[in-house]
């Protein structure tokens, strides 16, 4: 993966203001640094023949800010205002088709689990990010392994936030798989029924209708998930999206792809050395990828997408 050294990026927006992508610093005794206390989202824009747009801009705004509710992390930009320096943003760095990440955070002011008169500071970034699993896993899919790492349960942290701490499960289940020469892992939850992908959503295909696990499996309720589950219903398939999966279910699935802003929609042709299916892309996986990236081209579903003004 290219470093951002490598990148052509130069302006971040923190705090209110656009500064050198260099100068973009926080102090060591963060409070979010030592303790994950953090959310963010992430976001890709891209550039459409309607013009550059960020696709579902809104959907990820409001789940920044629900993020942040259970941790009482308090947001004191608007929404208006974070949807004008993220725009501002891409016009600057002359970015159409993008990754963007925005972070709200306890800041620099005491440590001490208790974040108590730490500032909540807010930043926003964004870089051109390429397909995640690589580009020849969006055509021939991954090949991925059940992590031994179980998911955190609803119950001990809320799953629906996307908080920076959680990410370390993630990171543990992901480079295990790595380690073990598989692209990704998938993680079940402490029910040891399938919750997702480190970084994306899980989807199974069998006998033609579509499945994937409810919000109620220590998920986090995905963007992508959401898109994909609109377009499956628009073309016909029956989706159960409030289902619990077991594992064994993984490999007598006819298909099965992952959903994610970075990840996209990217197919998985084995688990646990196990082929899926054909062992290649699977049909239905193939008809909503299309979908999704023939839309994300068009940029013509006016709700779904922010346009960038220039
Ligand atoms: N589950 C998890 C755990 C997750 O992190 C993501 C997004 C999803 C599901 C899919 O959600 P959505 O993007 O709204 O469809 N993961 C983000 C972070 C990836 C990273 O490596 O960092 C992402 O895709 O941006």
């Amino acid at each position: 993966m290219p470093g951002f050294e490598d990148m052509d990026v130069d302006t971040i927006w923190m705090d209110g203001e656009f500064v050198d992508w260099e100068n973009a610093q926080v102090h060591v005794l963060t409070h979010a640094l030592h303790y994950g206390s953090g959310v963010f989202e992430g976001v890709r824009a891209y550039d459409t023949d309607n013009g550059p747009a960020i696709f579902r801009w809104e959907e990820h705004l409001e789940r920044l800010y629900e993020s942040a509710k259970p941790y009482d992390l308090d947001i004191e930009y608007t929404p208006a205002e974070l949807t004008e320096a993220t725009t501002e943003l891409l016009r600057r760095e002359d970015l159409a088709s993008c990754y963007i990440r925005p972070i709200a955070y306890y800041g620099y002011h005491e440590l001490g689990v208790s974040p108590g008169d730490s500032p909540t500071d807010v930043t926003i970034a964004a870089w051109p990010w390429g397909a995640y699993l690589g580009e020849e896993a969006l055509e021939n899919g991954v090949e991925v392994m059940v992590s031994s790492w179980r998911k955190h349960a609803s119950s001990q942290v809320p799953t629906n936030a996307k908080t920076t701490g959680l990410y370390v499960n993630s990171m543990l289940a992901g480079e295990e798989a790595r380690r073990n020469g598989f692209t990704e892992a998938i993680v079940l939850n402490k029910e040891g029924n399938v919750a997702e992908g480190p970084g994306e959503n899980l989807f199974l295909v069998r006998d033609g209708e579509i499945f994937t696990p409810g919000l109620s499996e220590s998920i986090l309720g995905g963007i992508t998930r959401d898109t994909v589950i609109t377009l499956a219903r628009e073309h016909g398939y029956t989706v159960n999206d409030d289902v619990s999966i077991s594992r064994g279910e993984l490999h007598t699935a006819d298909e099965l792809f992952f959903t994610g802003s970075a990840a996209e929609v990217t197919p998985i042709r084995q688990v646990d050395n196990v082929e899926i299916g054909s062992g290649t892309r699977g049909p239905v996986t193939e008809e909503l990828q299309s979908a999704f990236f023939d839309l994300v081209e068009a940029g013509e579903r006016e709700e779904w997408f922010h346009y960038i003004e220039q």
